[in-house]
């Protein structure tokens, strides 16, 4: 069975809890990590944690959890979210299940942000649950492989 989870965050997410926490919260990225890792121990998964500005980068990773035969990638695609066909493409492309996260609820904030190009691509959504919305996609991710009751 597939142990490891990647949970990749895009573009500006690297500013959480330093900027606008009226909207994003006060934790930081590090506090979102612990909180991962603490919620896929639980679950028996090791995590891979990346925060990257660079699109491409974000594509090679997803790529690298296929190449590694990840069991979940949990991605905040952040402002990529809502312009980027290639991160689409890395995710169609991908045999790994995608969950998307986003900490605020795009669907009450400006329209532009109401469409995802990853959504359609992704095993399931989670928006509007603030950095929890990160451990409810781990506790998604090993849901996925649970056996039916
Ligand atoms: O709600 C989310 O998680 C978003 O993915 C965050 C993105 C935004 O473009 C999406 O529409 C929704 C923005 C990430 C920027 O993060 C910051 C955090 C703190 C301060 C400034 C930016």
């Amino acid at each position: 069975m597939p142990r490891t989870v990647y949970v990749l965050n895009g573009p500006n997410l690297n500013l959480l809890g330093t900027r606008e926490p009226e909207k994003y919260g006060r934790a930081t990225l590090a506090d979102v990590e612990t909180l991962c890792r603490e919620r896929a121990a639980r679950h028996g998964f090791e995590v891979v944690f990346r925060q990257s500005n660079h699109e491409g980068a974000l594509i090679d990773s997803i790529q690298e959890a296929g190449h590694e035969g990840a069991a979940a990638i949990v991605i905040n695609p952040a402002g990529y979210s809502h312009t980027s066909v290639a991160l689409l493409d890395a995710v169609l492309a991908s045999a790994v299940p995608v969950i998307e996260v986003h900490i605020t609820n795009i669907h009450a904030r400006e329209h532009f942000r109401h469409r995802s190009f990853i959504s359609p691509a992704a095993r399931g959504v989670l928006c509007g649950f603030g950095i929890e919305g990160y451990g409810l996609a781990i506790d998604a991710a090993a849901a996925l492989f649970a056996p039916a009751s």
